[in-house]
């Protein structure tokens, strides 16, 4: 019943500035990550950031804004604090040794994000830094020995600290240049070897954290940023077909499953509202045009009058994505009166949570596999699912971690179910941290996803030894039986 048609894709996801480090090596520039610190889900200060005329700004999130952020501030690094991207868990001299151990369970497809501003420190420049090229070659090529195939994520909820600094990110049109300059330069160097790509991460994010590098989170910012994402994501689509023939693009959405709390008519009609709110990003990209609802979407942002030139309506037309790639981990529950965008609402009393709160919602990956391919009919590509827990490691770096394989039994079974019984058509798995990394949300450590533990601390203290744990070999078995050992 599990088993899976023969091509799947298995795999696992990273993102660079929370797994490779070398934060100052080969060349690459600074990123608006580089300046967080770490935290924790008890003291979550890891999105704050120093500016250099002492205030502290505490973006909600990874993105650089805070309401607003004066002009002339930037931001600046402190002796006694700890930045967790700067060495991350150090994957940039790790390559090999993490390439082979995720090729000993049998991927097939490694998803990860090239680092804008290793390819482009400054964003700004002509030609590209030849060492970060080299650094990507070296992986994809390491990749290739195993007979996997790399997924590339463009850009992993980052611009280059100067487009921010600078252009006041993507709020403006010259960082839509930038990143069409970055993509046709990461096409021609590796299209050979690359099918499968994604313009951006989690895009759907913009309509809470704002776009990455603004210094604004106003309603106009926000909405203005994520056009600005759409018209670059369509050119690079357009761009990257003419240049790489059959390759396949996708933006990647954040899809937590959103229940109403009850049946009442209006906690039904508010969820389908919350709803569309990511529709607004998938429909757009997917269908290239705004779907007449935008107004409405706009007008609950406060976004004011957002004017989408006809040239710009041609360009998201001739753009469209090839497929709809999305993370699932959690579904949310709301209810009437319930603020929109609250990661978290309602709490829904038949569901477990993990040790950080998130609901552990099988059934959930299913309902958003079947809504997603209903409503655009492209073929689906689940590129993070996971769950982040504290593990025990014996002397021997060992964890018996049977809550991950019992949370991943069960979502993996729901995403063979939606295959197999309901003909959704979905190309790929790629689980979130194959090898522990930084968590996004907390820049903590302990917070772990893995396969394959790394000996690291909160404050980056460890020997970055990588060892198996026990779902290492649980799940070399389900790729090796493409799914079928579900069953069992
Ligand atoms: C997604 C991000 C990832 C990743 C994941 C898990 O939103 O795309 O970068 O980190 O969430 O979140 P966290 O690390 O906060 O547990």
């Amino acid at each position: 019943m599990s088993r899976l048609p023969d091509g799947f894709l298995w795999g696992g996801a990273t993102a660079d500035f929370q797994f490779e480090g070398g934060f100052n090596e080969g060349g690459r520039g600074l990123l608006s990550h580089d300046y967080e610190t770490d935290g924790s889900q008890e003291n979550p200060r890891h999105h704050t950031m120093k500016m250099n005329d002492g205030t502290i700004i505490t973006p909600k999130s990874s993105f650089f804004y805070a309401d607003p952020v004066p002009q002339e501030a930037i931001p600046v690094f402190l002796d006694k604090e700890y930045y967790p991207s700067h060495q991350a868990v150090d994957f940039y001299h790790h390559y090999k040794e993490d390439i082979a151990l995720m090729a000993g369970m049998g991927f097939n497809v490694f998803r990860f994000s090239i680092c804008w501003s290793r390819i482009y420190p400054t964003g700004d420049e002509e030609l590209p830094n030849e060492e970060g090229l080299k650094f990507y070659d070296d992986v994809i090529d390491e990749l290739a020995k195993y007979g996997m195939q790399p997924l590339i994520t463009i850009c992993h909820d980052e611009v280059p600290m100067h487009l921010a600094l600078k252009y006041n990110g993507w709020a403006s049109r010259h960082v839509i240049d930038c990143y069409v300059k970055y993509c046709k330069t990461l096409f021609e160097r590796y299209g050979d070897r690359c099918k499968y790509w994604l313009t951006f991460n989690e895009i759907n994010a913009v309509k809470g954290f704002g776009p990455c590098g603004t210094r604004e989170s106003d309603g106009y910012t926000r909405y203005l940023g994520a056009h600005n994402m759409f018209v670059a994501s369509a050119k690079a689509v357009k761009m990257g077909h003419e240049m790489m023939s059959g390759s396949m693009f996708g933006a990647m959405y954040a899809m937590s499953e959103l229940y109403p709390a009850t049946c009442k008519p209006e906690d039904m009609f508010h969820a389908m509202q919350e709803r569309r709110e990511n529709w607004y990003f998938i429909d757009t990209m997917a269908r290239g045009y705004y779907h007449p609802y935008a107004k409405e979407v706009w007008n609950h942002h406060h976004v004011g009058t957002l004017e989408i030139s006809e040239e710009d309506k041609q360009i998201l037309f001739d753009g469209q994505l090839d497929f709809v790639s999305f993370s699932y981990y959690r579904s949310n529950t709301t209810k009437a009166g319930d603020p929109w965008f609250n990661v978290g609402g309602s709490p829904n009393p038949y569901l477990e949570n993990t040790p950080w709160g998130w609901p552990i919602d099988a059934l959930g990956l299913r309902y958003c596999m079947n809504e997603i391919y209903d409503r655009i009919q492209k073929p689906i590509f689940i590129v993070e699912n996971g769950m982040g827990a504290i593990d025990e490691a014996d002397e021997n770096g060992y964890v018996e971690d049977d809550y991950r394989i019992d949370y991943l039994q069960k979502h993996l079974s729901a995403m063979a179910d939606a295959i197999n019984i309901d003909g959704v058509n979905c190309i790929g798995y790629t689980m979130w941290g194959p090898i522990d990394l930084v968590s996004l949300s907390t820049g903590e450590m302990k917070k772990r996803y893995g396969f394959i533990y790394v000996d690291m601390d909160d404050k980056g203290n460890g020997t970055l030894k990588r060892t198996k744990k026990k779902s290492y070999n649980w799940m070399k078995h389900i790729i090796e039986t493409n799914g079928a050992a579900l069953d069992e």
